[in-house]
């Protein structure tokens, strides 16, 4: 049957493409199958215990899920402007990892959306996939063309380098494939020195374990190196891809990008129906702010001003014991032990939970003092 040019099919369809997104072609049946890669990870823990793709690999990590379908589209969409951003955060505030200081996702589905109407006019059948737990986005990004694996497990591109975020289409339609490029990262390892927490040190594969994005999303109890660690990052984490070469082929222009920047105080005392409707496209475990204040407390123990600790101690008695947990924390990395000793007599004399963080936080204060 005759193959058909994506980019001209999608012309001929008054569909327009700008430079930020790219598109590749792979035949289908492909016989890829990540499953085993994507279990390896999950049987050496490597997964931090992640539902996600990990769930089901042997669904999620198949390409060749649907029988009708003869060919896969994988959409990207490059959200790095022609600017950097800068590391020089002022006290008191935090930092949000590129990839979602705004709802990039939004831009992706909607071009998605206009893709799949032509389909639904022609009456051709199709799936699309978009960050979803039952397909592994990076599938088809080597078998079409559009660049390579690299060492911090992003997938990157001439140009854009890692700096974007995957779609996936099945179609019922036979599109002209692309071939698989021929890139690599060769000697580099920029990514690998870079991640604060050796995250990376196994080529191609990441010990979410050590994960600072990992970290900000989960529920469970951050342990005090991850902490130390995670600096003034209140969500995400961009390290593996700012030190990435091929992302920073563009003249590189030093500048403060405004929704990347947070004032910590703020989001602490913020109301929880606010937050969560400010940062709707964040993932957050169970839909539950206290887990941005969370790290917002760990971010602005990490990256005080001269009114933290005042500010703590006027908001510390209206906290969860959780938040209380990691405020107490901040005080003693700030060496202010003294106020973190008043605030546990003052309010959480009786707090089991309290009193146990306060034996483990003695370790830390020994070191302090
Ligand atoms: C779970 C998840 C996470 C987890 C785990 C990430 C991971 N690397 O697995 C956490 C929370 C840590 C995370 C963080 C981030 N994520 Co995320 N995440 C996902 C999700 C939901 C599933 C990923 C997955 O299935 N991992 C499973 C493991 C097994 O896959 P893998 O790491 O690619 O492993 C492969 C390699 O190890 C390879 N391999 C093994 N040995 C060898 C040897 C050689 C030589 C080679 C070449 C390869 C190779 O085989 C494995 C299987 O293919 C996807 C969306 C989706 N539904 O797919 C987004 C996704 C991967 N995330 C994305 C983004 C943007 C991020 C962050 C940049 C966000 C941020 N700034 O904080 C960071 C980047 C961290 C990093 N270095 O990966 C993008 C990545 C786009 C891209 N250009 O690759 C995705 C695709 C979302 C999207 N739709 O765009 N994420
Ligand atoms: S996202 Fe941060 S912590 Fe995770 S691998 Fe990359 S640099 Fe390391
Ligand atoms: S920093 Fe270097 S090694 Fe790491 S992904 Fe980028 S090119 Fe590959």
């Amino acid at each position: 049957m005759k193959e058909i040019n994506i980019i001209n099919f999608l012309e001929d369809n008054d569909i327009k493409l700008s430079s930020n997104f790219k598109l590749g072609v792979t035949s289908l049946p492909s016989n890829i199958n990540f499953e085993k890669k994507i279990s390896e990870i999950k049987d050496k823990q490597l997964h931090a215990n992640m539902k996600f793709t990990f769930s089901k690999p042997e669904y999620s990590g198949l390409a060749d899920k649907f029988s009708w379908a003869k060919s896969a589209l994988l959409l990207t969409y490059n959200y790095k402007n022609k600017t950097q951003p800068s590391m020089l955060v002022s006290p008191g505030y935090g930092q949000i990892a590129r990839f979602a200081e705004e709802d990039y996702y939004l831009p992706l589905k909607n071009k998605i959306l206009e893709i799949e109407k032509v389909f639904e006019n022609l009456d051709v059948k199709f799936q699309s996939f978009i960050d979803n737990p039952s397909h592994y986005d990076r599938t088809f990004f080597v078998s079409s063309g559009l660049g390579w694996q690299g060492k911090s497990t992003m997938m990157l591109t001439p140009g854009s380098g890692p700096w974007q975020l995957l779609a996936t289409i099945y179609v019922d339609f036979n599109f002209k494939e692309n071939k698989n490029s021929e890139f690599s990262c060769g000697e580099c390892n920029l990514c690998q020195i870079s991640c604060p927490t050796g995250a990376l040190d196994m080529d191609y594969k990441l010990d979410s374990n050590k994960c600072i994005s990992y970290w900000l999303q989960s529920p469970e109890i951050i342990p005090y190196e991850i902490r130390d660690a995670i600096g003034n990052k209140f969500y995400g984490c961009d390290d593996c891809l700012t030190s990435c070469p091929p992302g920073q082929e563009n003249k590189i222009i030093v500048t403060f990008n405004k929704n990347q920047r947070v004032n910590l105080q703020e989001i602490i005392e913020s109301d929880d129906e606010h937050l969560l409707e400010k940062y709707y496209w964040f993932y957050i475990p169970k839909r539950n702010a206290e887990f941005l204040k969370r790290n917002a407390i760990i971010a602005l123990g990490n990256n005080p001003d001269n009114s933290t600790s005042e500010f703590f101690r006027n908001v510390y008695s209206k906290f969860s014991t959780h938040l209380k947990i990691y405020t107490l924390w901040a005080l003693v990395k700030n060496n202010n032990v003294e106020l973190c000793e008043q605030l546990i007599i003052l309010y959480d004399s009786g707090n089991p939970n309290i009193l146990e963080e306060y034996e483990k936080l003695k370790e830390m204060i020994s070191l302090v003092k």
